[in-house]
């Protein structure tokens, strides 16, 4: 945990370089499997679940029987407390609904614009070390809230062919029927194309592994979008001597338990700030049962110490980070300043945790430096927005000539022709 003192702009990139990852060879397999699943179909589906999650299953519904069961397996206060951050991301995402937008642009010509739901979404939730059964309440809530009607949820099984109680409780509770126990390359494969038994959907959502990340890149070489290109999760502190040093190691611990590539980035102008939180983080980390995980992680974290809070902000907007934790005694300098992150978290009772799971804010968010050009997961990542217009003949005398004398400009004969006959009759009247 060596602390960077000072570093100069045009060390910057690779100072603060994500953990890098090689794909060439996954994709080779995702071809390949894509290729299969693509001519067979359930039974190719079949086939990848027994070679690569080691389970021989008949079949890949999920049951009702099997849901059924599951609410008897979670216990009342961890239902209880789902409810709550159901609650309260619904709160938050339905208030980004937007009204239709409707204007005049010349008397005339009306131009609107009103958003619809993508009709059939693939939500991807991870089983592996920890079945994030949170990011279903990120995904399928704003799918519900947008209208999509048909919601497809695909989470690999265990050994025996089970999929977490706590997932299926979830997934019922936000009103998803549709739960196929396939995971990796196969279950992004599975909803590109369609099976048999699995719908074939048109954006795909949610994090997952590396053979997964590149599945969905290749799946939008197909005709399926997907929410975002995700990468190994991350976190950046911007902290000073009135931070709470455990609180901030807590943090930094918290983002770096989620596996051995996390990042965790901590930027400060006080140099004993940094060595308290250093301290901090090594008493905590013996107590985590994760510590394997997150030892490693915070081998690749980055200590930097900076001259003043301009510099602090230049190097985290240059980063760019996922999650961005800021407890200062100017954090509103920050929260005005800040360009490039996905979820920003604002004093020292604000952790990212709390964002994580229940307070209201999507988790699904840009990694590795994209934040400079994408959004988190929001309401509108389930909607595509349809423009309409209609033009009457006074629209037609407004705007008529003008686009004649483009269409002419462009050599485009036929367009010009299309508004030409309108205007003969227009004027003719
Ligand atoms: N920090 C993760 C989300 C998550 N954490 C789920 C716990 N469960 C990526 O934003
Ligand atoms: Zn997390």
């Amino acid at each position: 945990m060596k602390t960077i003192q000072f570093p100069k702009k045009e060390d910057w990139n690779e100072l603060l370089k994500r953990p890098t990852r090689t794909f060439k060879d996954i994709e080779n397999t995702v071809d390949d499997i894509f290729k299969n699943i693509q001519q067979g179909g359930d039974q190719a589906v079949l086939k990848y679940t027994s070679m690569f999650d080691g389970v021989d299953l008949k079949s890949f519904e999920v049951s009702a029987e099997e849901i059924d069961q599951a609410q008897s397996q979670v216990s009342d206060p961890l239902k209880s407390a789902i409810q709550l951050a159901k609650s309260n991301i619904h709160k938050f995402h339905e208030a980004q609904k937007t009204e239709p937008v409707k204007v005049e642009t010349q008397p005339g010509v009306t131009c609107w614009q009103t958003k619809k739901p993508i009709q059939k979404v693939g939500l991807y939730i991870p089983g592996g070390t920890a079945p994030l059964f949170s990011t279903i309440l990120m995904l399928a809530v704003p799918a519900k809230i947008a209208g999509c009607n048909e919601i497809v949820l695909c989470t690999p099984p265990d050994k025996q062919g089970n999929i977490n109680p706590v997932t299926l409780y979830t997934a019922k509770l936000c009103g998803i029927d549709k739960v196929f126990k396939v995971g990796g390359i196969q279950a992004i494969g599975a909803m590109t194309f369609g099976t048999e038994t699995i719908p074939k959907v048109y954006k795909i959502f949610g994090p997952g592994n590396q053979y997964v990340t590149v599945a969905k890149q290749v799946a939008t070489t197909f005709d399926v979008a997907i929410d975002m290109p995700a990468g190994p999760s991350e976190l950046l502190v911007v902290a000073d001597e009135t931070a709470n040093p455990e609180f901030v190691a807590s943090d930094l611990l918290s983002q770096a338990e989620h596996g051995f590539d996390s990042q965790v980035v901590l930027v400060s102008t006080d140099e004993a700030t940094i060595d308290k939180v250093k301290t901090a983080i090594e008493n905590q980390l013996k107590e985590l049962p994760r510590k394997e995980m997150a030892t490693k992680a915070i081998e690749n974290s980055k200590f930097v110490l900076v001259k003043d809070q301009t510099s602090a902000l230049e190097l985290i907007d240059f980063y760019g980070p996922e999650h961005f934790i800021i407890s200062t005694k100017n954090d509103d300098y920050f929260v005005e300043h800040i360009n490039n992150a996905g979820s920003v978290f604002i004093g020292k009772y604000t952790p990212e945790s709390a964002g994580d799971y229940a307070s209201g804010t999507n988790h699904t968010l840009p990694t590795n430096g994209y934040a400079k050009q994408y959004s988190g997961v929001n309401l509108d990542s389930f909607n595509k927005a349809i423009t309409y217009q209609k033009i009457t003949e006074e629209g037609i005398r407004n705007i008529g000539e003008a686009v004649e004398l483009m269409a002419e400009a462009e050599g485009l004969q036929a367009h010009k022709n299309a508004m030409t006959l309108r205007r003969n009759e227009v004027e003719n009247k």
